[in-house]
């Protein structure tokens, strides 16, 4: 059976057996600079039950997690065994069919990603959705948004919008004029350190062998993690602590480095409230969970790329572009 039949298949089984819980959402969108930022607002994921324990401290992940939701995983979530991965459906989900790429063996999510975690995620971006538009993202380390500490990607299909491209952030990436593969690129409306680079699709889409696109995909993701590391020198005084988002679609990939997980907002009406960002929210997408929380991102000033510069960490002068890391 194809992966997105099975996918399909163990989703409606698990939603009808209670052992997935979709919650309800409702859309808008805001947008800054021509990023037209997806908000979703999803009042009924405020009840969905805390794990305190397992909420990434540090680095060393010192508090050990009294449970592991992913080892052994509930077997009514489990969509396909690969060699060193198995793929799961999110339990708690606000987009239908939202997958989670976890290792098979207990490895920290604070890790850099694997050449076989990264041919295994394109992979999955590739047949899990009959070819669908879909997006890739790691939550790296404790200032990532990660709250589960065992090593896992996520993988969501991405909503055709009428109002831009999705993701959104993939509007700036399209101003990239005369961008080639393998390049490294910053973008000057983007007021945070982050690196983004084109992939060479006829390259990957002609490969037949699994360990060279691994390797290219490899070979690109350590391209970008060196770049951000150049820019984190140049820009600020890189902690040992280093947390950052990684987003994968099928055009580019790019990493955003972390300097916090929360960011710190008021409503109209000066109400303070703080916001778990992940790695959706720099692809464009924001999640909140309260009426305040969405009220205080439809007024935020100056502006929801600013929002993000705030969890993320601002360029201490302009961007340029990079060279080829290849
Ligand atoms: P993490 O990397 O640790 O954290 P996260 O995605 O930020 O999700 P978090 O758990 O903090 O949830 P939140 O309320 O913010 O990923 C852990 C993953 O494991 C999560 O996907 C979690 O749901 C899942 N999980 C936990 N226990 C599980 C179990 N027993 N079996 C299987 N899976 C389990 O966000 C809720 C969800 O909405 C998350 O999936 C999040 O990724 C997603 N989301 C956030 N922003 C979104 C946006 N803008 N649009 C769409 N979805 C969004």
């Amino acid at each position: 059976m194809s992966l997105a039949s099975l996918v399909k298949q163990t989703y409606d089984a698990a939603l009808k057996s209670g052992d997935l819980l979709f919650f309800d959402a409702e859309k808008s969108t805001r947008s800054d600079n021509g990023v037209n930022f997806l908000i979703t607002y999803a009042p009924s994921l405020a009840s969905k039950p805390r794990n305190e324990e397992t909420k990434l401290e540090t680095l060393d992940e010192k508090k050990k997690p009294k449970v592991n939701p992913f080892l052994p995983p509930n077997p009514a979530l489990v969509v396909k065994e690969l060699d060193e991965h198995r793929v799961l459906l999110n339990k708690f989900c606000i987009v239908p069919h939202h997958l989670l790429i976890v290792s098979k063996e207990y490895r920290k999510q604070s890790e850099p990603l694997l050449p076989s975690d990264l041919g295994v995620a394109w992979k999955c971006m590739m047949s899990a959705y009959n070819g669908a538009p879909a997006l890739v993202f790691y939550n790296c380390g404790p200032y990532s948004g990660a709250s589960q500490p065992h090593k896992h990607m996520q993988l969501i299909p991405l909503e055709m919008l009428e109002d831009g491209p999705q993701p959104p952030i993939k509007s700036a990436f399209d101003e990239i004029k005369d961008r080639k593969a393998g390049q490294i690129y910053t973008l000057d409306k983007l007021p945070f350190i982050h690196v983004i680079t084109p992939l060479d699709r006829n390259f990957i889409d002609s490969s037949t062998d699994k360990e060279e696109t691994e390797d290219y995909l490899a070979q690109m993701f350590f391209g970008l993690l060196d770049a951000m590391f150049q820019q984190l020198r140049k820009h600020t005084s890189p902690g040992s602590e280093m947390s950052y988002n990684f987003i994968m679609t099928g055009q580019f990939m790019m990493l955003v480095p972390r300097a916090k997980e929360m960011a710190f907002i008021q409503d109209a009406d000066g109400r303070p409230t703080y916001l778990s960002i992940n790695s959706l929210g720099f692809a464009g997408m924001l999640l909140v969970k309260a009426p305040e929380e969405l009220k205080a991102l439809e007024t935020y000033e100056p502006g929801l790329l600013n929002l993000l510069a705030e969890v993320g960490i601002r360029w201490s002068d302009s961007p340029e572009e990079m060279v080829d890391a290849t």
